[in-house]
């Protein structure tokens, strides 16, 4: 036998010895190797490079607060327009009169997959501010235009000690005006600072496009405007008192995170009639590291704190929900806390958790979580929309790459649990690409959001303290 057909006789693993000896070997069918998976994601991304000529002058180092898809032209590539504010430099002074400084970046896509800046196109302005930092941020197009509108809470983040909201006169420090990005003709923008001076932490728009601002100063209770004849007009009062935690439109209710005389509670309202308040009664106190602290129970576990600093809306099962950013302390070793214990500070994980509530008969219902019972994580934002093009609405938490207290390193990738006719499942994420660079002292975020309109997910990525300061953005090739 030559070479050939003894290669020939390995390959088909037939009876080539002809000998009569060796056991019998079927002719096995030519199975062809399947063809290997798509990826789900291509292998090199989309990089909107570090604009650093234009926040150089501000800042070396500012704060990605958001990254915001939008449409500044005409093709089906989303554009964005990304928020920086300048964080306190590292030991350096403390300005208590101004805001930090803060710069918009506008980026537009060039229809062959890149981007640049077109700053002045859009803003008629090289380096366009809010005027402040931002914390939260509702998206709505409230003049039929096609393109989104952006509304913030704002306030003069740049690291400055305060009292806290309980000492007010320091808390103004924190202060700055509510402010509305609005489309223009032409994919333009204009920035518009309305209102009274406040340490907004609550951003929403009302059903009917009205932005609804709340914060933590005596300055101003709730602030609401709407837009009339291309003016913001106040209509504050047409709206119940909001306070500044976290509070969300549904299609008919309004519901509001408060903590009455220390507990949390959520109030529901319909218009401005209060129809019921849930209340988080302490269960027990424990000390931890000397202050006698609440203990009480979230997901079924008996932790601390429980504030609510978010909340997100959507359809479970076709039935409204109020989703709630619940911040907790855990203990690390994941048992419950005990009456008549005492802790130390160290003890605890932050653990962010969330809750699930819908409305039944005009009153809030805390209903059985349908994510994994013991999911936590630390973030400040989540969202609740369809991210798979299926119907239905899916929660991504945009965690935070690492943990206080816990090394970690997760390289922006968010968590996510898509939706299905009875349940969440959560996505295996654990091959998807990382932020290319890691740096101890910056946080990485991911989202997902469907940049090129071809029906799949795309991955963004980008560090929340900007070192490299690059957005990354991998596009998906195919369904989650
Ligand atoms: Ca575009
Ligand atoms: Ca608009
Ligand atoms: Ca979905
Ligand atoms: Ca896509």
């Amino acid at each position: 036998m030559d070479n050939f057909w003894a290669l020939l006789c390995t390959v088909l693993v037939v009876g080539c010895g002809g000998s009569g000896t060796s056991p019998a070997v079927g002719l096995q069918p030519l199975n062809p190797a399947p063809p290997p998976a798509t990826p789900q994601w291509q292998e090199q991304p989309v990089v909107l490079p570090n604009p650093n000529t234009y926040f150089v002058t501000t800042c070396m180092e500012p704060v990605i607060q958001f990254v915001l898809p939008t449409k500044l032209n005409d093709d089906e590539h989303t554009d964005f327009i990304v928020h920086y504010w300048c964080g306190i430099p590292y030991g350096g002074p403390v300005d208590l009169v101004d805001p930090t400084d803060d710069l918009l970046v506008a980026w537009a896509s060039d229809g062959l997959g890149s981007y640049s800046v077109v700053n002045y196109e859009v803003f008629g302005d090289s380096y366009p501010e809010l005027g402040s930092a931002s914390r939260k941020v509702a998206v709505k197009d409230i003049n039929d235009d096609g393109m989104p509108d952006f509304a913030f809470a704002t306030n003069s983040e740049d690291g400055r000690l305060t009292g806290g909201a309980d000492d007010q006169d320091q808390a103004y420090a924190n202060g700055a005006y509510p402010t509305i990005l609005l489309s223009g003709e032409n994919f333009t923008y204009t920035i518009n600072n309305i209102g009274i001076w406040d340490w907004g932490h609550a951003v929403d728009f009302a059903p009917n496009g009205d932005a609804v601002f709340a914060g933590y100063l005596w300055t101003a209770d709730q602030q609401a405007f709407r837009l009339q004849d291309n003016e913001f007009v106040d209509v504050s009062n047409e709206y119940p008192l909001i306070l500044a935690n976290a509070f969300r439109f549904g299609t008919e209710y309004l519901v509001n995170a408060t903590v009455p005389n220390g507990i949390n509670a959520i109030e529901l309202w319909q218009n401005k009639t209060l129809v019921d308040v849930w209340l988080r009664e302490p269960l027990f106190s424990v000390d931890v590291s000397g202050v006698l602290t609440p203990v009480v129970n979230v997901n079924g576990m008996l932790v601390y704190d429980g504030a609510i600093n978010d909340i997100c809306v959507m359809d479970i099962n076709d039935v409204e929900t109020f989703v709630f950013h619940t911040s907790t302390y855990r203990l690390k070793d994941g048992s419950d806390l005990q009456e008549g214990y005492n802790y130390n500070t160290d003890d605890f994980s932050e653990a962010i958790m969330l809750e699930f509530f819908q409305v039944e008969n005009n009153a809030l219902v805390l209903k059985e979580n349908p994510l994994e019972q013991t999911y936590d994580a630390s973030f400040n934002f989540f969202t609740c929309t369809d991210i798979n093009n299926d119907g239905l609405d899916d929660i991504q938490i945009q965690k935070w790459s690492g943990r206080h207290g816990e090394s970690r390193e997760t390289g922006g990738i968010p968590d996510v649990f898509l939706q299905h006719s009875s349940g969440f499942d959560r996505l295996d994420t654990s091959d998807w690409p990382t932020y290319s660079t890691l740096h101890e002292r910056t946080q990485r975020v991911g989202d997902l959001y469907d940049i090129n309109s071809d029906g799949f997910a795309d991955l963004i990525l980008y560090e929340s303290d900007v070192a490299l300061g690059d957005i990354e953005i991998y596009l998906g090739n195919k369904d989650l």
